[in-house]
C-alpha cells in the first residue's frame, strides 16, 4: 500500500475530474447549498496560507454538508481588475492583462492541487470580456433607474494611487491601498445612488446571521440619526437656511450659528467687513481633511461672517459664524450652537467669547452637557425628552420652520476611477445628445490593450484616440467616449450571481435559476470588507431586485470571517518582514491532506494564530498513525484471522468512542469548530488501535467502525480517505460515481452507544488505590459505597480499622479514610 503523499493527492484529483464528481446539478434545487468563499484578488502570483485558511477548512464544510445530502454548489474565480496589476506593469512593463492571467494560471494550478470541490466549470474571471460585458450591463441598468449619475462634488484624491477613492476606501484620513493621506478635489464623477437603500441596508441588518461585529461597523457607517430640521432666516434678508439637530429640545438656549465653510450661503452673507477674514479661513478649511475635522480633541476654530439669524421659536438674534467642525457633508452643512448642552459648542464658545446659556425647567439651570433634556419656555415647560422633542418639532412643523427629518452618514458611492485597468464606463458625450448610454447591443465596450497608463491625474484611457472617438448611439455624430472605469468593487458587487450562469451569452444570468440557486447560504473571508464589498452587494442585489431581476432581499444569509495566520514569530505575515508561509513546500513534503488539517487543527477558525512547524508535523504522525491503524485492521479483515461474532466489552468500548465522534464532530463541524472535530478523531483513532491490538476480534464490526471512521474523516483529509475508502471498498471496478466516498452518507450517531453500562472506579484507602472495581453506571452514591466496601481488597487494607468516612466522586473515585 502506498503510504500517503502528493502521488495520492493526484491521483484522486485526477479522478475527481475525469468523473466530474462535484457537478452541480441544477435540476434539483430543493437541497442545494451555495458555499461562497471570497475571491482572490490575482497579484504575488501566489497563493499564501491565508488564502488556504480561508478556503480549505470551507472545503471540509461543504463536502461534510454535501455528506449530509446537499446539492453544493462552491464556485471560484478571480477578482482580477484593480490596481496592483497596473502599478506592477508601470513597475515592469508586463502588460496588466499578461500578468494577471499569469497569476490566474499559477493560482488555479495550486487551487488545484489543494483538492478543493470547486465547480471549475463555473468560474469567472472579472478582468474577461464576457464578464465585465455584463457589469457595464449593471451599470446600464442602475443608470436607467437614476441609480447611477454623474455629479461635481468634492471627491477624494489619493494622490499616489493618482485617482479617486470611494469614502469607504479611506481609512482614518488614508488611502486604503497604499496608506498615503487622502486630500479633497473637486471633481465630476460618477455615483452609485445607495443612499435610497440607506433605510433598508439598515433595517435588514438585524436578520442576518454575521458576525455581530460586522453587523455594527455596517449600522455604524450607514449611520442614522433622527432628528428635526429647523428653519433659521437671515436677519435684513431674504435668505434662509436649516439646521440638522438631534437636540431640538435645546432649541431656547441657541446662542449662535455656524455654516460649514463651503456652504454655499456663506458667500452671499459675508458683510464687507468680514469677507477676506472668511476668505482666509475657506483657504486654510481645503488642507484639513475630514477626519481631522471631526476630531473631538481638535481645536474648535472660525470666523464671524457679520450677519445674523433669527431663531424661530422665540426671534432672538444670533450671530452666523462659520467653523471647519461643521462639515458640508453632513445633514445641512449648518448647525445651531447650544454652548450649554454641546461639548463642541461649549469650547468653541469660550474661545470667541460667545454667550453660554443654559435651558431652565422650573427655575433652575440644567448643569452643562446633562444628558436628560428638558425644556423650559412657557407652552413647552415641563417636558422632558422625545416628548420635549416631538412637541416642539410638531409646533414648528405648524409654523412651517421645521419638520422631523432623518440623516444618514452613508454617502452616495463613487464608482469611476481615474485609471486604466478596470471596466470602462459604458458612456459616450454628444455635442448635441449629452450623455448618452451605449446600448445594451453593443456591449461590451471593450477595454484597448495598447495604453500609455503611466498615472498622471488623467484617465490613461484619454489618451488613446482610437478608444475616445466613436459615434453618437443617438445621433451618429462624432463623440467621445468616458475614459474612467469602474471601480473594482463594482465587479465584486455581483459576482456570486453571475457564477451560477457563468456561460451565460445572452444575459447577466437567468432570473429564473438565480432564484432558485441564491441567496449565498454560507459566506466566508475576511472581516476588512464589512463597510465596502459586504455593503455594496447588498445594496446591488436590493437594486436589481426593485428592477425585477431577482426575488431575494439579501446575498448572503450567513457570513463567517475567518481568523488571521500570522508568521511563526507572531507577525503578520509580509515579505518584508520574511515571516510568509508558502504551502507549497510544505504540501510537497506532507500532502495537501496534512496541510488542510494543520490549519482546521491547529486554530480555532475564526481566530487564527502563529503557523507553527512542530503542529504541522505533528498532524503529519497523527495521519501517519491513522494509515497505520486502517492498514492493520484491513489486513486482519482479508486474512480473517481471530474472527469472533459476539459484541461484548471491547466492542462496546469502541462502539462508544465511534458514536462519541459522529456526535460531536457533526455537531462542531456544522458550526465550522474543526478544531474540536479533529480532536474527537483523534480519540476514535486510539479507541479503533486499542481495539484492533486486542487478540479477538469480530472482523464485520471492526470493518463497520473502519468505514465510518473514513467518512467522519473525508471532509477534513478528502485525498487519503478516498484512498482509504476505495481500498476498503475494493472500488476498482465501480464504474459509477458509488466509488468515492463523497458519494457516500454521514454516518448517523446512535444515543444508545453512548450509555456506558459500566464504568471503572478506582478506591483508595487514605488516598491511596488500593483496588479497582467495575460498576454499573447508573448506580447511586450509597449503591457505590457499599459495592466499595464489599470489595475484597478494600476489606483487607481496612480491616481492623475505623472507617471515619466515605468520599464517593461519581464515575472515577471513592475515598475512605480510615483510623
Ligand atoms: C444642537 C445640539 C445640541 C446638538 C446639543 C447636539 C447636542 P448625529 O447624531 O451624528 O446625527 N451637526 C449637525 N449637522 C452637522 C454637521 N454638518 N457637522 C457637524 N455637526 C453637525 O449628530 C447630530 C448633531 O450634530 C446635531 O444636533 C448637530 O448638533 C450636529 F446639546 O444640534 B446638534
Ligand atoms: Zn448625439
Amino acid at each position: 500500500m502506498a503510504k500517503y503523499s502528493t502521488a495520492i493527492d493526484e491521483k484522486w484529483q485526477k479522478k475527481w475530474e475525469e468523473t466530474n464528481l462535484y457537478k452541480f446539478d441544477e435540476n434539483n434545487l430543493d437541497k442545494k447549498l451555495y458555499v461562497l468563499e471570497m475571491f482572490s484578488y490575482p497579484s504575488g502570483a501566489q497563493l499564501h496560507a491565508g488564502h488556504w485558511f480561508n478556503y480549505g477548512p470551507v472545503d471540509s464544510w461543504a463536502r461534510f454538508k454535501r455528506m449530509q445530502g446537499f446539492n453544493v454548489f462552491q464556485p471560484m474565480g478571480f477578482d482580477a481588475f484593480g490596481l496592483p496589476a497596473e502599478n506592477y506593469a508601470i513597475k515592469t512593463g508586463v502588460h496588466p492583462w499578461d500578468s494577471t492571467m499569469e497569476n490566474i494560471k499559477t493560482m488555479e494550478a495550486q487551487l488545484k492541487a489543494m483538492g478543493a470541490m470547486f465547480n471549475w466549470d463555473h468560474e469567472v474571471v472579472t478582468c474577461a470580456p464576457d464578464y465585465y460585458k455584463w457589469t457595464q450591463w449593471l451599470f446600464l441598468k442602475l443608470y436607467e433607474e437614476g441609480l447611477a449619475y454623474r455629479k461635481k462634488a468634492p471627491v477624494n484624491w489619493c494622490p499616489s494611487c493618482a485617482t479617486v477613492l470611494a469614502n469607504e476606501q479611506v481609512l482614518d484620513g488614508e488611502c486604503e491601498r497604499c496608506n498615503s493621506e487622502v486630500t479633497k478635489k473637486d471633481l465630476t464623477q460618477w455615483f452609485f445612488k445607495i443612499t435610497d437603500y440607506a433605510d433598508e441596508l439598515l433595517e435588514k441588518i438585524d436578520g442576518l446571521d454575521w458576525p455581530e461585529k460586522t453587523k455594527a461597523m455596517q449600522k455604524h457607517w450607514i449611520g442614522k440619526s433622527t432628528g428635526t430640521e429647523v428653519t433659521f432666516k437671515v436677519k435684513d434678508n431674504d435668505l434662509s437656511f436649516n439646521v440638522f439637530t438631534t437636540r431640538v429640545d435645546t432649541l431656547f438656549g441657541v446662542s449662535y450659528v455656524v455654516l460649514a465653510p463651503e456652504n454655499p450661503l456663506v458667500n452671499d452673507i459675508t458683510t464687507e467687513e468680514y469677507k477676506s477674514a472668511v476668505e482666509n479661513y475657506k483657504e486654510e478649511t481645503k488642507k484639513q481633511s475630514e477626519i481631522e475635522r471631526q476630531s473631538i480633541t481638535r481645536e474648535k476654530t472660525g470666523v464671524f461672517t457679520g450677519s445674523y439669524a433669527i431663531n424661530p421659536i422665540n426671534g432672538r438674534e444670533v450671530p452666523i459664524w462659520i467653523g471647519d467642525y461643521v462639515l458640508a457633508t453632513y445633514g445641512t452643512g449648518a448647525v445651531m450652537a447650544v454652548p450649554g448642552h454641546d461639548e463642541r459648542d461649549f469650547s468653541f464658545a469660550t474661545k470667541y467669547n460667545l454667550p453660554i446659556e443654559r435651558v431652565i425647567e422650573g427655575g433652575e439651570a440644567l448643569p452643562y452637557c446633562d444628558l436628560g433634556p428638558m425644556i423650559n419656555s412657557s407652552e413647552f415647560n415641563g417636558l422632558v425628552g422625545e416628548e420635549a422633542k416631538t412637541t416642539l418639532t410638531k409646533k414648528l412643523e405648524e409654523l412651517k420652520v421645521g419638520e422631523f427629518k432623518v440623516n444618514y452618514r452613508l454617502r452616495d458611492w463613487l464608482v469611476s476611477r481615474q485609471r486604466y485597468w478596470g471596466a470602462p464606463i459604458p458612456i459616450v458625450y454628444c455635442d448635441c445628445c449629452g450623455t448618452v448610454p451605449v446600448p445594451e447591443s453593443n456591449l461590451p465596450v471593450e477595454l484597448p490593450y495598447d495604453v500609455e497608463f503611466t498615472p498622471d491625474g488623467k484617465s490613461p484611457l484619454a489618451k488613446c484616440e482610437d478608444f475616445v472617438n466613436t459615434t453618437c448611439p443617438k445621433c451618429g455624430k462624432p463623440a467621445k467616449r468616458e475614459v474612467d472605469t469602474l471601480d473594482t468593487f463594482v465587479c465584486s458587487s455581483w459576482y456570486y450571481l453571475r457564477y451560477v450562469d457563468s456561460k451565460n451569452k445572452d444575459n447577466a444570468f437567468d432570473t429564473e435559476l438565480i432564484n432558485k440557486t441564491l441567496p449565498v447560504d454560507k459566506y466566508v473571508g475576511g472581516p476588512e470588507h464589512a463597510c465596502m464589498h459586504l455593503l455594496y452587494a447588498r445594496f446591488i442585489t436590493k437594486a436589481l431586485r426593485d428592477m425585477g431581476h431577482l426575488n431575494f432581499d439579501e446575498p448572503f444569509t450567513s457570513l463567517t470571517h475567518q481568523g488571521l495566520i500570522l508568521g511563526p514569530d507572531g507577525l503578520k505575515m509580509s515579505k518584508s518582514k520574511g515571516n510568509t508561509i508558502s504551502p507549497n513546500d510544505y504540501i510537497l513534503e506532507h500532502g495537501s491532506d496534512v496541510f488542510r488539517m494543520y490549519l482546521m487543527f491547529g486554530f480555532a477558525y475564526v481566530e487564527g494564530g502563529a503557523w507553527s512547524d512542530d503542529g504541522i508535523k505533528s498532524v503529519a504522525r497523527f495521519v501517519d498513525r491513522i494509515e497505520r491503524t486502517l492498514t492493520l485492521a484491513f489486513e486482519a479483515i482479508t486474512k480473517g484471522e481471530n474472527n469472533k461474532t459476539s459484541i461484548d466489552k471491547a466492542e462496546k468500548e469502541i462502539n462508544y468512542w465511534r458514536h462519541f465522534a459522529i456526535k460531536n464532530v457533526t455537531q462542531d463541524t456544522e458550526i465550522l469548530q474543526f478544531n474540536t472535530s479533529i480532536a474527537r478523531m483523534m480519540e476514535f483513532i486510539n479507541a479503533l488501535s486499542k481495539y484492533i491490538n486486542e487478540d479477538v476480534k469480530n472482523l464485520a464490526f471492526l470493518k463497520e467502525v473502519c468505514l465510518d471512521y473514513i467518512r467522519l474523516l473525508a471532509p477534513f483529509a478528502p485525498h487519503f480517505s478516498e484512498e482509504q475508502w476505495n481500498i476498503f471498498n475494493n472500488n476498482e471496478d465501480v464504474t459509477d460515481n458509488s466509488y468515492s466516498v463523497f458519494s457516500e452518507p454521514w454516518p448517523i450517531f446512535d444515543p444508545k452507544a453512548l450509555i456506558k453500562d459500566e464504568v471503572e472506579i478506582a478506591i483508595q484507602v487514605n488516598g491511596k488505590i488500593k483496588a479497582k472495581i467495575n460498576i454499573p453506571s447508573d448506580l447511586n452514591e450509597d449503591g457505590i459505597k457499599e459495592a466499595s466496601l464489599n470489595d475484597e481488597d478494600v476489606k483487607r487494607a481496612t480491616e481492623g480499622k475505623t472507617i471515619v468516612k466515605v468520599i464517593v466522586i461519581k464515575g472515577r473515585l471513592v475515598n475512605i479514610v480510615v483510623k
